[in-house]
């Protein structure tokens, strides 16, 4: 007979350790894990680097867009790049990422092209791009729905014997939603090859971690669903790698699904639509920006003898490069046909669906006239 929990051995070990696992101090200094070992070659710790430079270059571009009129809305990942870039890099090329609207670092790693998912933000088109280039699921806006997502295709792929994982993102507040309660219990029961990769910004919109949950962390709710919790620091992209590539690892050994929270800040507004000065300090900002990603990899880097400035301009000029050519690319660009938005949905679609059809085409016509 079975009684209550199926969690072979001792459930204590899930736990997560009491701090954040960081491997890099404020000074830039490296201090291994055994239990996180890092796998990487010269030639990663500088892509990590120049990816987090990337997408703080496209960020700042995609705002200037929208302030421009350009985007009809903009999510920035100011503050996050580390906890993007490196559990991305941690991923295999089969292996799938299931994002949220946040995820433009995640995108970069992946091989997304910027200006297909600012296409996205604009309207240019339903969506930018195909997630079958690059195993990159379409943006979800509704909070916790790519984590089923992502759950359902782990459990695919699992009865497919394909080997891969999936990674879904989210956010602190995404762990709140019905949806993400049952992508980790089904991934749980299951086993599914999953990393539930929650990026703790501190905030959901105006909502503050401290009115979002009562749980200790974020990493300890993953004791209840029975698979291991994992806490980073997600400021540290050595540390962000190195939990997530022994999550990655784990799953796609058959060990199942974990959670991983990285603890990071998102330093913009949670939209352009937002004003965050109205629920957070001056102070709290810049205690953060002290902590800032990119600022401390780049005093390791220089420590070890792995960036100088001419390659940091050298990545500079890659990244004014790739905002011009996203910039002219999204500039203007000319607005589909609304109404396409009805040919992905139903193979056969019902009679309301037509009526809305209608209902879209009339508003459409009459915006036109006014
Ligand atoms: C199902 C659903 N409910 C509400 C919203 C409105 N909404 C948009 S973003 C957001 C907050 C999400 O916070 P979090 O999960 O922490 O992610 P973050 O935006 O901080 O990355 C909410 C409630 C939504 N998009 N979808």
């Amino acid at each position: 007979m079975t009684t209550a929990g199926a969690v072979a051995g001792d459930p204590r070990a899930l736990l997560p350790p009491d701090a954040p696992v960081r491997l890099l101090d404020d000074e830039g200094g490296l201090h291994e894990a055994d239990a996180f070992p890092l796998d990487l070659k010269d030639a990663d710790l500088v892509a990590l680097y120049r990816f987090m430079v990337l997408a703080r270059r496209v960020d700042r571009q995609a705002i200037n867009l929208q302030r421009q009129g350009q985007l009809g809305v903009y999510a920035s990942l100011l503050g996050q790049e580390a906890a993007q870039v490196g559990p991305a890099y941690a991923l295999g090329d089969p292996d799938w990422v299931f994002p949220s609207y946040r995820e433009m670092g995640a995108a970069l790693v992946r091989g997304i092209d910027p200006a297909a998912i600012l296409h996205m933000f604009r309207g240019t088109w339903l969506a930018g791009h195909d997630p079958y280039d690059a195993n990159f699921a379409l943006l979800s806006i509704p909070i916790g729905t790519q984590a089923l997502h992502a759950a359902g295709f782990a459990m695919a792929a699992k009865l497919d014997g394909a080997g891969l994982v999936a990674m879904s993102f989210f956010g602190d507040g995404a762990t709140s939603e019905g949806d993400t309660h049952e992508a980790l219990n089904f991934a749980a029961v299951f086993d599914a090859p999953c990393v539930f990769w929650v990026q703790n910004n501190q905030y959901a919109i105006s909502v503050p971690l401290s009115l979002q949950t009562r749980a200790p962390t974020i990493a300890h709710k993953a004791v209840g669903y029975g698979m291991p919790g994992y806490r980073c620091d997600g400021n540290d992209v050595l540390a962000t790698y190195a939990v997530a590539r022994r999550a990655v690892d784990r799953a796609r050994r058959g060990g199942g699904p974990s959670l991983v929270e990285a603890v990071t800040y998102r330093m913009e507004a949670h939209t352009t639509a937002d004003d965050p000065s109205r629920y957070r300090t001056e102070t709290e900002l810049g205690e953060w920006r002290a902590k800032d990603p990119i600022a401390r990899y780049e005093t390791f880097l220089r420590r070890e003898g792995l960036l100088d400035d001419a390659l940091s301009e050298e990545v500079e000029q890659e990244a004014r490069e790739l905002v011009a050519r996203v910039r002219g690319e999204i500039y203007d660009a000319p607005h589909g046909d609304p109404l396409e938005l009805f040919e992905h949905v139903y193979v056969e679609p019902g009679p309301h669906y037509d009526e809305q059809r209608r209902q879209l085409r009339r508003e459409l016509d009459g915006a036109g006239e006014a």
